[in-house]
């Protein structure tokens, strides 16, 4: 299911890196490490991104909703913080740790990450445990492309993603309301799966910093607060992270978070949502509408245990 690199290298440059090989041979460099597979990063992000057929066919909510309307506490508790500070967030240089139970440790430049896999647009719904969702046009390519470089080992089990922490930067961070930094967990096969995206881009360019610049990820069949934002670290880990939210209220918010209507948050239904732009609640779908791809990750688990 997931291709290995040399399947996902276009032919071109396959051909220039056995090139690249043989050259290095005739200078006695045999041995010598070959560069990763590396795409020319346009200069605009969106240009020449392939479309992909994850991709809902549902109106897009208009980018003055996606960052305008958005939590990323880091910043502030209003859904306005993030559009009104987050410009203070320091987005370069930027470097990726990533770390733990797998073979190759590595930090990664992000202009190496934006280089590392062709671009696609996904246009994804996001469903926020508050009740709301969007449909966000994302730019970016599978989370694994990046998780395969480190070669996790055989007890790798979870991943932990922790968000960049800029206490400078940051006025939300002098509230206790979460733990910071701000930690968020997939179980290996979930951050694994073709859905789970590495984002680097929104709307045709680069991410905003209000929605997680220079990089996040998106998980469109789990509650909003599972997809971090401005992330700094992957660690591979054997045991369930503990993530921020479910240090904060374990009762409300568990590990899974899977969209479901049929399990209420403790203290309001989920029922249904409210579509950011439209009027009329909608009904809220198991898995956010994605369950033909990922219900099977979790079968013989009871939902309502496993929250
Ligand atoms: N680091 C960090 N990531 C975060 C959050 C946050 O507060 N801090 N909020 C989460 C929540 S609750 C949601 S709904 C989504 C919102 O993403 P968006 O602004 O792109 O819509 O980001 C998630 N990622
Ligand atoms: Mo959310």
């Amino acid at each position: 299911m997931y291709p290995a690199p040399a399947e996902i290298t276009p032919p071109e440059l396959y051909a220039r890196r056995r090139e690249f090989l043989k050259t290095s041979i005739g200078l006695g460099l045999a041995g010598a490490v070959l560069p990763a597979p590396t795409f020319a990063a346009p200069a605009q992000l969106g240009n020449g991104a392939k479309k992909s057929p994850f991709s809902t066919d549902e109106a897009q909510t208009p980018l003055k909703h996606i960052t305008g309307y958005s939590n990323f506490y880091e910043f502030g508790t209003d859904k306005e913080d993030p559009a009104r500070h987050a410009h203070q967030l320091k987005t370069r240089p930027w470097t990726v740790r990533l770390e733990g139970l797998v073979r190759k440790p590595v930090t990664l430049d992000i202009e190496t990450i934006l280089k590392l896999a062709p671009i696609e647009e996904r246009i994804y719904r996001l469903r926020c445990v508050e009740g709301w969702s969007m449909v966000i046009p994302w730019l970016g390519f599978p989370l694994d492309a990046l998780l395969r470089q480190v070669e996790p080992l055989g007890n790798a089990k979870y991943v932990e993603f922790v968000t960049a922490l800029q206490p400078e930067n940051m006025p939300g961070v002098r509230s206790r309301v979460l733990q910071w930094p701000y930690v968020e967990g997939l179980r290996l096969d979930e951050a694994r799966h073709p859905l789970t995206l590495l984002v680097l881009g929104l709307y045709g360019d680069l991410l905003p910093s209000g929605n997680g610049a220079p990089l996040r990820i998106a998980v469109p069949w789990k509650y909003g607060f599972k997809s971090a934002k401005s992330i700094a670290t992957i660690r591979f880990v054997e045991q369930e992270p503990r993530s921020s939210w479910m240090k904060a209220a374990p009762r409300e918010y568990g590990f899974y978070s899977n969209v479901n209507p049929d399990v209420p948050h403790p203290r309001w239904s989920q029922a249904k949502e409210r579509r950011i732009g439209e009027f009329l609640k909608r009904d809220t779908l198991p898995f956010n509408g994605y369950g033909e791809q990922v219900a099977s990750l979790y079968s013989g688990m009871d939902l309502r245990k496993h929250f």
